[in-house]
């Protein structure tokens, strides 16, 4: 029987949590022990542990069928792959910086400079659109030090907290994209092998969509209950059980965290009480 093969980081930033997410789909594989290659116990998929750089060329070449990467190794790498799912962790931005004293009015800055990066493909497409003239420094490691040392005028990085470019004397100037990390896939999968990607994606979407969701439960008086089923747009409808106090029904159900915090002082004005909200776990549409 074939097996789907992913190629996750083996170690850095994206390797606990790529680890976690295969993790919370139910699959199960030996880890730790520093090995390459591992196999899942209850699961037709085998993994392999590389360098975050290296798996967009192994997925393009069909050594891996998919593998997880950050959307800036995707973009930098410019392999024939697709991106099919994003994952939402890992978000960082890719970002131009310049000394702090300097001051910047506008890309313009940019213009006969020279600029140290990782991301020079990303970095001349940014550059070519917006008609700018400048030098790229490719450079692999502590980008943040080219200005300092005299190699170059400005950065440009992955940025997330921005405490990096703070204790570097640096600031963001301009934003190039954002990033997350993305599971990425080879345009020739097979047929059995599609099957299997298929499920293991069923599984992913299930897990992303639990952790955007809660499950939310509140306590209402029964005149209130209309007004408040229109606060509390619900996956489908809500489900209304009677409480032992007379004329109080408990509400359940199920709303995006985000949306919650918007709507939670409009609830209580409604008259809602004793709100719960707690975490899903899987959530299966
Ligand atoms: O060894 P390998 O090549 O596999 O790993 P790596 O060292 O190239 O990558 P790694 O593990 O550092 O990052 C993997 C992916 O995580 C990146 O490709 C991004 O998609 C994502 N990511 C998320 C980050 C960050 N956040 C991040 N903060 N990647 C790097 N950084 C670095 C950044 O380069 C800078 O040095 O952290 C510093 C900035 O962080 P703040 O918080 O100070 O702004
Ligand atoms: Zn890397």
């Amino acid at each position: 029987m074939s097996k789907l093969k992913i190629a996750l980081q083996k170690s850095g930033r994206l390797s606990e949590k790529s680890i976690s997410l295969l993790g919370e789909c139910g699959i199960k594989f030996p880890n730790g022990g520093g090995k390459l290659i591992s196999e899942s116990s209850n699961f037709p998929i085998e993994i392999l542990f590389l360098r975050d750089d290296d798996i967009p060329q192994y997925v393009e070449q069909q050594v891996v069928d998919i593998g997880i990467v950050g959307e800036n190794v995707f973009l930098e790498s410019q392999k024939n792959i697709n991106i099919i799912e994003k994952l939402l962790f890992s978000a960082c931005r890719l970002s131009l910086a310049v000394p702090k004293e300097i001051s910047y009015t506008g890309p313009d800055f940019f213009n006969n400079k020279r600029v140290a990066t990782s991301y020079p493909n990303i970095l001349k497409a940014y550059f070519q659109k917006n008609n700018i003239h400048a030098t790229i420094e490719v450079i692999s490691g502590s980008v943040e030090i080219a200005p300092g040392i005299g190699l170059a005028d400005g950065i440009c990085d992955i940025v997330s907290s921005g405490s990096t470019l703070l204790s570097n004397g640096l600031k963001e100037v301009e934003k190039i994209l954002n990033s997350q990390a993305v599971m990425v896939a080879t345009q020739n999968l097979d047929a059995d092998k599609q099957l299997i990607l298929d499920k293991l994606l069923f599984r992913i979407r299930s897990v992303l969509k639990a952790k955007e969701n809660k499950y939310i439960l509140l306590n209402t008086p029964n005149k209130q209950l209309e007004k408040i089923i229109r606060i509390l747009p619900g996956m489908n409808s809500p489900t209304i059980l009677p409480l032992a106090k007379e004329g109080w029904s408990s509400l359940h159900s199920v709303i995006s965290e985000d949306k919650f915090w918007d709507i939670i002082d409009e609830l209580k004005e409604a008259g809602a009480e004793g709100i719960l909200v707690v975490p899903i776990e899987k959530m299966i549409l």
